[in-house]
């Protein structure tokens, strides 16, 4: 799968340089987890970008499609309903507000911890019978994805000759882990809340904290990927895949060598957009730092810090903020 951005659509975020740029070509790295070893194409894409997609991912298809189905049923319950479920402090029902410092976006969500109830309760007070549906279709949808997840941490280790294999993936094992679980449903945007011809933000561009964020969508458009360059790449939808990408927990257990990809959805004009995303992350208490073994004598690019520290400022910052550059050494 590729994308071919034509000069105009390049133009869109720097007009002055319309006649000077060239066309942008950007291939979705594509990883098969069933061919034998892709540690090295997957390495790769993480240096490279911090995002690819996955097939042949081993998720049973059941299991999405029954999930799918089962958030769609409740994102159509009257508002007043879904509502009972909220507000998202931090797990539960939101409503365009995202987060608590003032973003917004064209979206309403579930946002539930994978390892506690937190969350569920508010949810079943208003789902009733099918909130125990839905909470053994999310169990089992996790158990299946954070397997895939720790799969590919591990090759990942194994592709940048890390001794020990399970040096990312044991953070998500760990029954402590601080994994965050969000249901978004972006509902079909009517062209006259379009502001000047643009679209309306879905989800407004960011960085995932975590070490690792696996998505699923229905397939509708949204999906995009900020290049280094500053171009916004468009990902085609593909309801079959999984696309992964690298969080700033990673970046810095790999001292910079893997980027922490900035995305954001774009809302969509006939359709509705469905996703859903396993953020997997470290225990509270674990110290963020490179592994000693990726440092070959070079320094630390950031300062020690605890994903509890980590969160804490996090949860101070503006979605679009850089948050990992009040970690930076200078
Ligand atoms: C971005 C990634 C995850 O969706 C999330 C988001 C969280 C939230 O929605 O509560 C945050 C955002 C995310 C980072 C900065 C803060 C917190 C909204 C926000 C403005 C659940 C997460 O872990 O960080």
């Amino acid at each position: 799968p590729f994308i071919t951005i034509p000069p105009s659509m390049v133009a869109l975020s720097k007009p002055a340089l319309q006649h000077l740029s060239k066309p942008t070509t950007f291939y979705v790295p594509l990883i098969d987890l069933s061919k034998r070893d892709p540690k090295t194409q997957l390495v790769k894409a993480c240096e490279e970008f911090g995002f690819f997609k996955v097939i042949n991912h081993g998720v049973p298809v059941e299991i999405i499609s029954e999930l799918e189905s089962q958030a769609f049923k409740f994102f159509s319950l009257p508002l007043p309903d879904k509502e009972k479920a909220g507000p998202p402090d931090p797990f539960g029902y939101g409503s365009k507000k995202i987060g608590p410092n003032g973003d917004v976006g064209w979206v309403e969500y579930l946002l539930l911890t994978t390892n506690t109830e937190s969350g569920y309760q508010k949810f079943k007070s208003i789902f009733g019978e099918a909130a125990e549906r839905f909470r053994c279709v999310v169990n089992e949808y996790l158990i299946a994805v954070k397997k895939m997840a720790c799969e590919i941490l591990e090759m990942l280790a194994d592709g940048l000759k890390i001794q020990q294999r399970n040096a990312f993936s044991k953070l998500l094992m760990d029954e402590e882990s601080d994994s965050v679980f969000r249901v978004n449903h972006y509902p079909p945007c009517p062209e006259s809340q379009e502001s000047n011809g643009r679209s309306l933000i879905g989800f407004g561009e960011h960085t995932d904290p975590q070490i690792i964020s696996v998505l699923r969508s229905n397939n509708t458009s949204g999906l995009q990927i900020s290049l280094e360059d500053g171009n916004w790449i468009s990902i085609p939808p593909d309801q079959t895949s999984f696309f992964i990408n690298v969080g700033d927990s990673l970046q810095v257990m790999t001292n910079g060598r893997f980027k922490s990809v900035r995305h954001r959805v774009v809302a969509n004009s006939s359709k509705s957009r469905l996703s859903m995303i396993y953020f997997g992350g470290p225990p509270l208490t674990e110290k963020i730092a490179p592994l000693a073994s990726l440092m070959k004598g070079e320094d630390s690019l950031y300062r020690e810090f605890t994903w509890f520290e980590y969160k804490k400022s996090f949860y101070k910052s503006r979605l679009a903020d850089n948050r990992l550059g009040l970690f930076e050494k200078i």
